[in-house]
């Protein structure tokens, strides 16, 4: 209805389940998967869904998880039952096994379902990249780029970003993984540390025991020593309070254009954490869904295959907001898309500003002072150009 077509010769593909939008990390707990769901109401009242191939996601198999997790993790993980969950009062010395049943972490009623769910669309988009079936494939439900092998972290259980790359290796010789989540992709870096096969980029607030993980420096490039196929192959962008479009755009761009160039890459998986938007509970930067999303865009001008997952994102109106906006850059529609969200939205209420695109003003109170000084933005470009005269292709 907003005249939003499929776009000729060209497949984008949604990959979502209403299934992982029911489940409640708890009361207080800032992850909730019902973003999701108000995420799919934004993208339906624009009439985005006659765009694209939309698929009902599955779970994912064991045996799928199993391609990075251990079995002692994964058997755990299916057993555990929110009973488990170790209380303070009741029980203080509980050892919590794999990080699985603290704060950030809990054991709630149907978590195996959720992680298989989000895993399984990740899984999905993945095959959907692998077959050719579509170019860009999109999994909001993923993006939990924190998880390990046996450990769950920072409100990641299953790293369906890890399991969706090693499916496009069957295919594709090199895979190029962009974070923008305002955290490390911590997770995601480990797991292809010393391969040359993978180039991971994170952009985050960098500030160590004061912010989650606490990973992520600028010398943090991969392995040191020289001889591993993976030394300069992990890109980190740390970053301070507060900056803005403006800065993020151009160092976005400054930093993996030249690395397109150098690194060749035969696909692209973004995290789209939109933690990173102004106005998040948890996040520090002064991004506006514009800012956010002209990364997507930048990224698909680039013309590769390409898989968006979702991530962090603790504002669910803004979070809905970004992730439709950046599905109708996806189909090539943002251009075409009004900045009023419809009428008959459902939940419209929710997002008590009715523009897509909020002034930080109306994402927050007072808009984060800014402490990236564009000489450091300037070294951190000039350390990562120089990492990438170490790389071949
Ligand atoms: C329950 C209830 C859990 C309220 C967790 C914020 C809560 C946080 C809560 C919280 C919170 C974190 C740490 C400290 C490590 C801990 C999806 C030594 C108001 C991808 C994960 C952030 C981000 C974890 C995930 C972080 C993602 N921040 N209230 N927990 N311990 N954990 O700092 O990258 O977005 O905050
Ligand atoms: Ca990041
Ligand atoms: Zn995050």
């Amino acid at each position: 209805e907003y005249g939003i077509v499929r776009p000729k010769g060209y497949t984008v593909s949604y990959h979502a389940t209403p299934e992982m939008e029911k489940h409640h990390f708890g009361q207080t707990h800032p992850m909730k998967p019902w973003r999701l769901t108000l995420t799919k109401s934004l993208v339906t009242a624009y009439g985005m869904p006659f765009a694209m191939d939309n698929y009902l996601t599955r779970e994912a198999t064991y045996e799928e998880l199993n391609s990075f997790h251990s079995n002692d993790y994964l058997d755990y993980l299916i057993t555990a039952a929110p009973e488990d969950q170790p209380r303070d009062i009741d029980n203080p010395d509980k050892e919590v096994k794999f990080n699985l049943g603290g704060s950030d972490c809990p054991l709630f009623h149907g978590l195996y379902n959720y992680c298989s769910m989000s895993a399984g669309s990740s899984l999905d988009a993945a095959r959907k990249i692998c077959s050719n079936q579509s170019d860009i494939a999109i999994a909001w439900g993923g993006g939990l780029h924190h998880a390990k092998r046996s450990e769950a972290s920072g409100f990641c259980y299953i790293n369906d970003i890890v399991l969706a790359i090693l499916q496009l290796l069957r295919i594709y010789p090199r895979v190029l993984y962009i974070d923008i989540d305002v955290h490390h992709g911590d997770g995601v870096e480990e797991a292809f540390f010393s391969t040359d096969r993978v180039m991971t980029v994170s952009f985050h607030k960098y500030q160590p025991d004061q912010f989650f993980p606490g990973t992520g420096a600028l010398e943090d490039n991969g392995p040191k020593n020289e001889h591993n196929p993976g030394a300069h192959h992990a890109i980190n962008v740390p970053l301070n309070d507060g900056i803005t479009d403006e800065q993020y755009e151009a160092l976005f761009k400054n930093i993996i254009g030249p690395i397109n160039e150098r690194y060749r890459p035969s696909a692209i998986a973004l995290q789209c954490g939109a933690d990173s938007l102004a106005g998040d509970r948890l996040g520090r930067f002064n991004l506006r869904v514009q800012g956010h999303g002209a990364c997507v865009r930048y990224c698909k001008s680039l013309g590769l295959p390409m898989i968006l997952f979702g991530g962090g994102g603790y504002t669910p109106r803004n979070v809905a907001r970004a992730w439709a906006y950046e599905t109708s850059i996806a189909i090539g529609a943002d251009t075409r898309i009004p900045e009023t969200i419809p009428e008959h939205t459902p939940w419209r209420a929710h997002f008590i500003h009715d523009t897509l695109f909020p002034s930080l003003e109306q994402s927050m109170h007072e808009p984060r002072h800014n402490r990236n000084s564009e000489k450091r933005l300037r070294e951190i470009v000039a350390h990562v150009h120089e990492q990438l005269r170490f790389v071949e292709h």
